[in-house]
């Protein structure tokens, strides 16, 4: 008996070490998942650089009915997997809004009220990545209008309109207003409920729970959070760098075993703030740095301006780039370029016009962060804004309308201001030597 206990004693201690072990002994990254070591990312023993972009509708095309298109999907990761990308950013939640720059229909129907066709989309688009080897960062609110988000939560819990700044061309406005949000407690319960139910969720392709999906690399917080307009108060940064932190930590207690980023775009997304951008990345439970380099919406570049204003803009774009990287040595976290787009020649939205000038961009963004890679600073990786794909406006306006393809410019932009299209055969040249060359530097062991 008592050896017999003895054996049980050893045999149950023996399982707890092995278990205990898998939980507590793995190296960063040997399981699967994506994961911080040092300040890069490692998979499966191996540094992981992300050469990505941006799909924020792959979860809509996977649904099984309605603006589902499967089969459209399944070539869009066919074809991205060729060109060497691994990741793709994605919109995995969305509020319905009578806004008209929103895409519809969303996620989140009303508060606690969820599209189960988009759901299961969003479990399609999984598995075909997890089939491909390839990640994905899923984005949980959205600063912006297009798909419903910060605006739309005080909308359903203030009363207030949501505001459409598209219609209002007050952006100034529209941002000081959002700003709200991270202060509203009944938003921020109905945010957490919605996160909840998102990294609660059970794969009904997979059945694998979201939480064991190594195929996510991150959860993040929103697209493009801001403090406020260019103006925002001391108090409203305190109150947003106390959002990211507490949303964060929000997470990482539902789910320990992935990543956390903010989404931020960096300086101009932070007023113009570099204390700001770096206490919102500080927090240990956001795992690296975000930014974002839009040279034309800041004003730095004009596209029908191309050959006067490239140096100047090129110059900033640089600095930009450089100045995000220092940041995150300082901080010693990863960075991952996450959106950057320049216009088609000359301002045209057309998928027959030139993109000289943009695959030139595309070719310096890449080759800084190269460069900044290979000496060993902690340089992730970058997500081109966006992918296009076989998708093709359908109006002489080119603005989507329900019914229309999913591009990669969302509903609140012309369909082909930013979108890479499958047609765009230099551009798909230019990304896909820089996808290679910074796989290149994935060989050593970490
Ligand atoms: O479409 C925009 C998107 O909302 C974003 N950043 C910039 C994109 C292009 O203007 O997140």
């Amino acid at each position: 008996m008592q050896v017999q206990l003895g054996r049980i004693v050893f045999a149950t201690l023996a399982g707890l070490a092995s278990i205990g072990g898998a939980a507590a002994q793995a190296a960063p990254g040997e399981d699967g998942f994506v994961a911080v070591k040092g300040s890069h990312f490692v998979r499966k023993g191996q540094p992981y650089y992300i050469a990505g972009t941006n799909l924020w509708y792959g979860g809509y095309l996977g649904a099984p009915s309605g603006v589902g298109q499967r089969a459209r999907l399944t070539r869009e990761l066919d074809r991205l997997k060729a060109l060497g990308i691994n990741n793709v950013r994605v919109l995995a939640v969305s509020e319905k809004t009578a806004m008209k720059s929103a895409v519809s229909p969303a996620t989140t129907a009303a508060p606690g009220e969820y599209d189960e066709q988009l759901l299961k989309g969003l479990d399609f688009l999984m598995a075909e990545l997890g089939k491909r080897d390839m990640t994905a960062v899923l984005y949980l609110n959205n600063f912006w209008q297009w798909s419903g988000g910060m605006t739309q939560y005080l909308n359903w819990f203030t009363g207030s309109p949501a505001h459409d700044p598209n219609a209002s061309k007050d952006y100034e406005r529209f941002m000081a207003e959002n700003a709200r949000f991270y202060s509203n407690d009944k938003a921020q319960a109905a945010y957490r409920q919605v996160i909840a139910h998102i990294v609660g969720r059970v794969n009904t392709v997979t059945g694998r729970a979201y939480r064991d999906d190594p195929a996510i690399l991150s959860w993040q917080l929103a697209n493009e959070p801001r403090p406020g307009n260019s103006k925002a108060t001391k108090a409203e940064k305190t109150v947003y760098i106390k959002w990211i932190a507490d949303t964060a930590r929000y997470i990482r207690s539902l789910d320990a075993r992935h990543m956390v980023s903010s989404g931020s775009e960096g300086l101009a997304g932070s007023s113009q703030d570099e204390q700001l951008y770096l206490d919102a990345h500080r927090t240990p439970d956001i795992a690296y740095l975000t930014y974002h380099l839009w040279p034309a919406n800041w004003g730095w570049f004009d596209p029908k301006r191309a050959d006067q204003t490239w140096a100047g803009m090129m110059d900033k774009s640089l600095h930009y780039l450089n100045l995000h990287i220092d940041d995150a040595k300082r901080l010693g976290k990863p960075i991952v370029l996450e959106e950057f787009g320049l216009n088609r020649d000359g301002a045209s939205f057309a998928i027959g016009s030139g993109t000289t000038v943009r695959d030139r961009f595309y070719g310096e963004v890449f080759g800084l962060i190269q460069q900044r890679a290979a000496q060993g600073d902690p340089v992730a990786g970058w997500n081109f804004w966006a992918w296009g794909g076989a998708g093709r406006a359908a109006n002489a306006d080119y603005w989507w309308k329900p019914g229309n393809d999913f591009v990669g410019d969302p509903p609140q932009e012309e369909q082909g201001l930013y979108s890479v299209f499958d047609s765009d055969a230099a551009t798909l040249k230019v990304i896909g030597a820089a996808a290679q060359r910074l796989h290149g530097l994935e060989g050593g062991k970490r």
